[in-house]
């Protein structure tokens, strides 16, 4: 019985970490030259949840800013303007990058 018990708890703990889809971390870089030239980048995911709290969305990589296929929330404009999205739809999404994180720009259902 002893040895059962200490092999669970062997097992379960890698499973729990790996399964983490939020291990990658963005760093917000602050613009030194303070320019008023703001970047809108473009993508494509599948949206996750969408909530007043922010939407959260499995992009593919976006070589612009060194950024690998994840997933992560994006808030939404102050402006409040954007169609909500149903879970599971395959969205062409722009988002800029805040002091507070990145923010959605304009999402549409993906035009294949
Ligand atoms: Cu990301």
């Amino acid at each position: 019985m002893k040895i059962l018990i200490a092999t669970l708890f062997l097992v379960l703990p890698t499973a729990v970490f790996s399964a983490d889809p939020h291990s990658h971390q963005h760093m917000y870089q602050p613009d030194a030259s303070s320019t008023s030239v703001e970047t809108i980048y473009q993508s494509q995911g599948k949206i996750k949840t969408w909530s007043a709290a922010g939407v959260f969305i499995s992009h593919q990589a976006i070589p612009a800013l060194n950024w690998p296929p994840m997933t992560m929330s994006f808030s939404l404009p102050t402006a409040d303007n954007l169609q909500p999205l149903t879970v599971g739809t395959e969205a062409d999404f722009s988002f800029r990058q805040t002091a507070q994180g990145y923010e959605l720009v304009s999402i549409a259902p993906h035009q294949s």
